[in-house]
Order: structure tokens, then sequence, then C-alpha cells
């Protein structure tokens, strides 16, 4: 091999050991460059004669011919490479399933709550809601709850800092004073009427008490219900609770009963228990209720003569009606926010 093939097979040699664009473009100075083996043979034809000169030349140039070919080659080499790299790195497999943004699903609790407004709602009631935070009177003594009751005392209820401007106010205990706020409305909007249309409503909504464990969250759900009229009586109680527990639980294999107990704002009062004939509970008596005859002094509260008006109110909590429903036995599920529990319930 003459001294020009040799320059020839070792540029393309160095070439092809240069791993990127960068140290290719040095291999390339060491051949091509200023100081280049190509230029150090140009320089020497100065010492030939005329004639070895245009041989000599004319050889010289052919070698910087393939070189410069050999360089080009692997510039386009190195630069398929690097497509080919990138193009790896962002391949994109059209045959993989897309990722789903996913539906969400009501909470359980407010499925429960929709269906006890529709089912309420078929029987004519209106729904009401209205603010968490409330006065003492709507909370408490519109309801024959006095000044020294023991669910006044601070440890029962969420009370407004004393300080403010809000004194006076409390987290609501439980969704009567709203009921309170549409009885007295109502009574407003229809004086003069004789006699006055019937009061049918329900309110649902967010309740607060200082409690907590796996029956009792600090924020819970009631929906509570009142109906007054100028003929209204248990009778009408047992027959809308019949229908209403029938409808929510979706059978008719069910018993109710109304044991004797007391609250404040109504009397006679009684809890409601009911027992199904089927299923996981069969034959237990369930809590689900509280109810009575509204209390005469909370007829008065609303701006009417309880000796004419008179009616029944009654009061569900939603969460423990959805555990029911659901089988679900730790209330605090409900409000941990963890999705393996909720996306059951789409
Ligand atoms: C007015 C007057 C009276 C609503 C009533 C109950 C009985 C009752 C509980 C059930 C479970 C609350 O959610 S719970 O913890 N409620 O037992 N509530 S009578 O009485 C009223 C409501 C409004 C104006």
């Amino acid at each position: 091999m003459n001294d020009l093939e040799e320059l020839v097979a070792d540029a393309t040699l160095a070439f092809a050991d240069a791993p990127t664009p960068a140290e290719l473009e040095n291999a390339k100075a060491r051949f091509l460059g200023k100081a280049g083996r190509v230029t150090e043979l140009m320089k020497g034809l100065g010492a030939l004669s005329h004639d070895e000169k245009k041989s000599r030349g004319a050889e010289i140039n052919q070698t910087k011919q393939r070189i410069e070919a050999a360089l080009q080659a692997r510039r386009q080499s190195l630069a398929n490479d690097e497509l080919n790299a990138q193009l790896r790195a962002e391949a994109l497999d059209v045959s993989l399933p897309g990722r789903h943004r996913g539906t969400g699903g009501l909470h359980p609790v407010s499925r429960t709550m929709e269906r006890i407004e529709a089912i309420f709602g078929s029987m004519g009631f209106d729904v009401a809601d209205g603010p968490e935070i409330e006065d003492d009177w709507y909370n408490f003594t519109a309801l024959n709850t006095p000044e020294d009751h023991p669910a006044r005392s601070m440890h029962d209820t969420f009370y407004v800092d004393t300080r403010s401007e809000r004194a006076g106010h409390l987290l609501r205990t439980h969704t009567s004073p709203m009921q309170v706020r549409y009885a007295v409305q109502h009574v407003k909007r229809h004086a003069g009427l004789d006699p006055m249309p019937e009061i049918r409503v329900i309110a649902p909504g967010r309740t607060y008490r200082v409690d907590s464990d796996a029956t009792h969250s600090p924020m819970f759900h009631q929906c509570e219900g009142l109906w007054i009229g100028e003929d209204v009586s248990f009778k009408d109680l047992k027959a809308v609770f019949a229908d209403f527990f029938r409808n929510l639980f979706e059978t008719d294999d069910l018993q109710i009963r109304f044991r004797p107990s007391f609250f404040p704002f109504t009397e006679p009062s009684a809890e409601v228990d009911i027992a199904f004939a089927s299923g996981p509970l069969k034959g237990q008596w369930l809590e689900v209720a509280g109810s009575g005859q509204v209390h005469p002094n909370v007829v008065r509260n609303f701006g009417l003569d309880p000796e004419r008006y008179i009616g029944f109110a009654f009061g569900m909590g939603p969460d423990r009606l959805t555990m029911l429903r659901y089988g679900v036995n730790d209330l605090r599920l409900f409000y941990e926010g963890d999705m393996r529990f909720l996306s059951q319930f789409k």
C-alpha cells in the first residue's frame, strides 16, 4: 500500500472511531485541517519538479477527495444514528390503551340524600336548605330547648368565637332550625289565608356535634321533616314512614314500630325502628329515626295557634341509613376519601 492509500485508510478508520459529531470534526482536523496530514503533503509539493508536481498534486487531490467522501459518509451515518436513537426514545405505542380520566360518582351519602328527597318529594314535601352557622334562637330557643338544657353545653356543640362579631352563633346541631325558618316564612307569606295551607317540608343537610367514633362523626347529615296542618296526626306519620322506608329499602317486607321517647321539641315523642323480613339483617330491630307531635311551644314560635294547627316532625340520619343500605359498618369510611372504598359506589 503506498503512502496515499495508507492515508485514506487511516482517515477512514479515525472517522469510524469517532463516536460523536464533535469528535468526528476533531478527526477531520487531523487530516484536512491547516496542520493536517493532507495539507502537509501539499506543502511537500514545492520541492518537486514541474512534472512530478503535476502528477503528485493530482494524486494528493484525489486522496483529499476520497477522505472528504469518507468524512461525509461518517457524518451521515452519525446523523442517522442520532435520529434513530431519538425515534426510539420518542416511540409511541399506538396500540397501548389510552389513559382514562375516570368517571366520578356520587358519594354514597349523597345518593341516599337524593333518594330521600325524591321519595318525600313524591309525597308532596318541599325541600328546604339554609345556613349551617345558626343563631341560638333558631337552633335551640325556638325548638323549646331552654337556656339551661344540657345540649347547649360548650362540650356538645361548636360555638363561633365569643369575641367575634358573630358571637352567639354556632354550627347547627340539627337541621330543625331550617324548618323553623321555613315555617315562620310560610306563616307570614300566607297571613290572611284561612285556613293556612299546610306546611310540608324536609330539611336535609350537614350538622355538627362534638362527637367522634365508629358511629359518630363531628360532621354528620340529618334529614328532618315537618308536617303541620289542622288535622295532621300520628296516624299520618305512621303512613308516611311506612311508605318512606319501604321505598328507601325497596321492599314491602318491612315492619315498623314506634317506641316512646323524649325530645324537647316534640310531645309525645317516639323512636322509630324497622325490621326486615329477609336479608342479612332479618328480624333485627334497627333504630332509624326519631319523631313526635310538634310541641305546642314550637308551633307558637312559628306564629301559629297550637290549639288549631298541629302536626308531626321527624328526624333521621342519612349516614346511618347509608350504612344500612350498603352494609357499611364504620361511619368514618364515608369521610376518609379513600378511593378503594368510594369507587365501589359508582
Ligand atoms: C321542628 C320541630 C321539631 C325533628 C325531630 C328527631 C325527632 C330525632 C334524630 C334522628 C337521628 C337526629 O339524625 S339524628 O341524630 N332526630 O330523633 N328529630 S323529632 O323535630 C323537629 C324538627 C323541626 C320545627
